[in-house]
C-alpha cells in the first residue's frame, strides 16, 4: 500500500483506539465506488436513485440531530489559549485528545475503517496539501471522492516521508453530547467524532482547507479563505477573475455560477466558475495574487436551488451526485422547497416520514419536506460553466477581492477600498444580519470578518496582521471591494434584483481594477456614480440606484461603534494599523456630518 512509516504507524494507533473489524484502503477506482455504494445500499445507509432520471445518484438521510455544523462543539486545541483567540472555542491539546479518545475507544467495533488518502488542490500542484482521513462512514468516504481527489495517486505523491494532515473521523453513536470537532494545528491533526454531517465529517473541507490551512498559510506566507472564485469573460473574450467572501446563506454558490442577465448576455458576457466555497491564494507570476480552489466538488444547500436561481447548479446535480436530507419521492427522484415544481404527492420527508406538499406541523405551519440545510454533493466538472482553468496547478490571477454580507440598511450596493489596508479593515469589520433561519434575534448584526469567523484556525488578531503583511508582499495586489445585494426600501422590499444582475456590479468592479469605471469619493470608500453601472435591459424604478448607493454618515457613526467593540475583544494583540484605519474613518465621517 505505502512505505510511509509515519502514516502506517498513525493508522495502527488509530485502529488500536477505534478497534475496527477491518481496515480498507481506498484506491479511488470506479469499481471501489460501486462496491461501497452497494454495501451502503444493502444496509440502508444509502438509497439508489432513479437510474434513468438521476443516473449514478444516491440518497442519504443523516441522524435528525446531526444536520449542520456544530460551532459550539468545534475547538482549536493550541498549547496557548491566546493562539486560538477570543473568537474560537479552545481546549488544551492533551484534554482534547483525552476527551475525544474516550468517545473513539472501541467505537468502530463491528465496522470497517476506511483509509482515504486525499489531495486538496490538483494532485502534484505545489499549492496542494495532502491529508489522510480515517472514517467508519461509507457516506463520508463516497462524499470525499466527490469533494477531493482521492486514491493511490495521492499516496504516490506522498511518497515515503511526505507531510500530511492526520484526519481521524468516527461516527461513534452520533450523540450530540458525545460529539467533538477538534483541530490541533501545531500537530497538523484533526479529530472529529460523533457527527456524520458534511461540514463536521468531510475533514478536507472546513477543517483542513480552512482551519488547518489558515494556520499553515500564515506560516508559509499565503491565504486560505472562505471565498468563491469566478471568471468574467467580456465581449472581447478577455477573462478576469475575482474572489468573494460571504458568510453562509448569502449566495456564494449562486454568485459563483451566475448566469448573465439578458442585456449583458446579448453583449457577449459569460461567467466561469472556478470554486464556490474555498480559495487558496498565493503570490505568483506577474506579482499577482493567484487563486486555487482546493476542492473538487460542490457541497451546496439544496432548498432555493432551481432553474431560475441557479440553473448551472441544477444541471450539475443531475448525475453522479449525493443528496442528503431532501425529499425522496416514490419514483426515487428528489425534491426540495423552492426547487422545481410543486413537490411529489407520494414521498418521504428528510426524516423518512410520509410527506406531501401542503402538510402542516402541529402549530399549523408548513411542514418542510427537505431540511433547510439539506445538501447536494456534486462533482465540479459537471457544472456547465466550470472554468477550463479550474484545475490549473498555478491557479487563476485575481483582479479583485470582494467582501460582503446581508445588510437591510447602511451598506451600499458596492464600494471600493482606498487601498489594501483600508480593504483589510473593510473585511475585518464585515457583518451580516441574522435571518429567521438562524438562532438569535432576527436582524441582529453579527460581525463575521472575511466570512471566516467559524473557520479561522488561530487568533483572528494575528489573522488580520497576516492579511496586512500580505499586502506588502503582492506587487500587483488585487483591489478590495464590499458588496451588499440585500438592501431594502422603507417597505421592506429588496432594492436590487440580485442573482444574474449582480454581474453589473462585477463589471464595475473589474472596470475599476483596470483604472476605468467612474466613481465618487465618500467617507467609506469609492462608490460608483449612479449611472456608472451598465443597466442595459434592467428596468429599475426611478431613484433606486440613488437609494442603493446612498451613504448616510450619521448611520455609519453608529455602525463604527460596533467595529470598536469588536476590535476591543482582541486587546493588545490587534494590529495598531486597524485602529489607525478606525480613527481615520471616524474622522472622515465626522467631517461629513459637519458639512
Ligand atoms: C458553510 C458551507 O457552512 O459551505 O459555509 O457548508
Ligand atoms: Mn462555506
Amino acid at each position: 500500500m505505502t512505505d510511509h512509516a509515519a502514516l502506517k504507524s498513525w493508522i495502527s494507533e488509530a485502529a488500536e483506539l477505534c478497534a475496527p473489524d477491518q481496515i480498507v484502503w481506498m484506491d479511488g477506482s470506479e469499481a471501489e465506488q460501486r462496491r461501497l455504494e452497494e454495501e451502503a445500499v444493502s444496509t440502508g445507509e444509502l438509497v439508489r436513485l432513479n437510474e434513468e432520471k438521476l443516473p449514478g445518484c444516491v440518497y442519504h438521510r443523516s441522524a435528525p440531530n446531526d444536520v449542520a455544523r456544530t460551532e459550539h462543539l468545534t475547538y482549536i486545541c493550541t498549547r496557548n489559549k491566546e493562539d486560538a483567540g477570543p473568537t474560537n472555542n479552545w481546549m488544551p491539546p492533551a484534554e482534547g485528545y483525552r476527551k475525544a479518545a474516550e468517545i473513539f475507544r472501541g467505537s468502530m467495533r463491528g465496522r470497517k475503517m476506511y483509509v482515504i488518502p486525499f489531495s486538496m488542490g490538483p494532485v502534484g500542484s505545489p499549492f496542494s496539501k495532502i491529508g489522510v482521513q480515517l472514517t467508519d462512514s461509507i457516506y463520508v468516504a463516497l462524499s470525499m471522492r466527490i469533494m477531493t481527489r482521492v486514491g493511490s495517486r495521492v499516496l504516490e505523491q506522498l511518497g515515503e516521508d511526505g507531510e500530511f494532515t492526520r484526519c481521524l473521523h468516527g461516527k461513534a453513536d452520533l450523540d450530540e453530547n458525545r460529539r467533538l470537532i477538534l483541530h490541533f494545528p501545531e500537530e497538523n491533526t484533526i479529530w472529529s467524532v460523533g457527527s456524520g454531517y458534511g461540514g463536521n465529517a468531510l475533514l478536507g473541507k472546513k477543517c483542513l482547507s480552512l482551519r488547518i490551512a489558515s494556520w499553515l498559510a500564515r506560516q508559509e506566507g499565503w491565504l486560505a479563505e472562505h471565498m468563491l472564485i469566478l471568471g468574467v469573460e467580456d465581449p472581447s473574450g478577455r477573462v478576469e477573475y475575482v474572489c468573494a467572501a460571504f458568510p453562509s446563506a448569502c449566495g456564494k454558490t449562486n454568485l459563483a455560477m451566475l448566469v448573465p442577465p439578458r442585456g449583458l448576455k446579448a453583449k457577449g458576457y459569460k461567467v466561469w466558475t472556478v470554486g464556490d466555497d474555498i480559495a487558496w491564494l498565493r503570490v505568483g507570476a506577474g506579482g499577482k495574487l493567484w487563486a486555487v480552489n482546493p476542492e473538487a466538488g460542490f457541497f451546496g444547500v439544496a432548498p432555493g436551488t432551481n432553474s431560475k436561481s441557479n440553473p448551472n447548479a441544477l444541471a450539475a446535480v443531475q448525475r453522479n451526485s449525493i443528496f442528503t436530507n431532501v425529499v425522496l419521492a416514490a419514483d426515487k427522484t428528489v425534491w426540495w422547497e423552492m426547487g422545481e415544481g410543486p413537490g411529489p404527492e407520494d414521498a418521504l420527508d428528510w426524516r423518512g416520514k410520509p410527506w406531501k406538499p401542503g402538510m402542516k406541523d402541529a402549530e399549523g405551519r408548513p411542514l418542510l419536506g427537505a431540511h433547510p440545510n439539506s445538501r447536494f454533493t456534486a462533482p465540479a466538472p459537471q457544472c456547465p460553466c466550470i472554468s477550463p482553468h479550474w484545475e490549473d496547478p498555478q491557479g487563476v490571477p485575481i483582479s479583485a477581492i470582494i467582501f460582503g454580507g446581508r445588510r437591510e440598511r447602511l451598506a451600499p450596493l458596492v464600494y471600493e477600498a482606498f487601498d489594501w489596508n483600508h480593504g483589510v479593515y473593510m473585511g475585518a469589520t464585515a457583518a451580516s444580519e441574522r435571518t429567521a433561519a438562524q438562532v438569535g434575534k432576527v436582524g441582529e448584526v453579527r460581525r463575521d470578518p472575511m466570512a471566516m469567523l467559524p473557520f479561522c484556525g488561530y487568533n483572528m488578531a494575528d489573522y488580520f496582521t497576516h492579511w496586512l503583511s500580505m499586502g506588502r508582499r503582492i506587487p500587483a495586489a488585487p483591489r478590495i471591494f464590499h458588496v451588499n445585494w440585500f438592501r431594502k426600501d422603507e417597505q421592506g422590499n429588496f432594492l436590487w434584483p440580485g442573482f444574474g444582475d449582480n454581474l453589473r456590479v462585477l463589471e464595475w468592479i473589474l472596470a475599476r481594477c483596470r483604472g476605468e469605471g467612474r466613481a465618487r469619493r465618500t467617507p467609506i470608500g469609492w462608490l460608483p456614480e449612479p449611472d456608472a453601472l451598465d443597466l442595459t435591459g434592467l428596468d429599475l424604478p426611478r431613484g433606486t440606484m440613488e437609494k442603493l448607493l446612498e451613504v448616510r454618515p450619521e448611520q455609519w457613526e453608529e455602525e463604527i461603534e460596533g467595529h470598536k467593540a469588536f476590535f476591543e475583544k482582541f486587546g493588545h494583540r490587534l494590529n495598531s494599523e486597524l485602529w489607525r484605519q478606525y480613527e481615520a474613518l471616524a474622522e472622515r465621517l465626522k467631517s461629513a456630518v459637519r458639512s
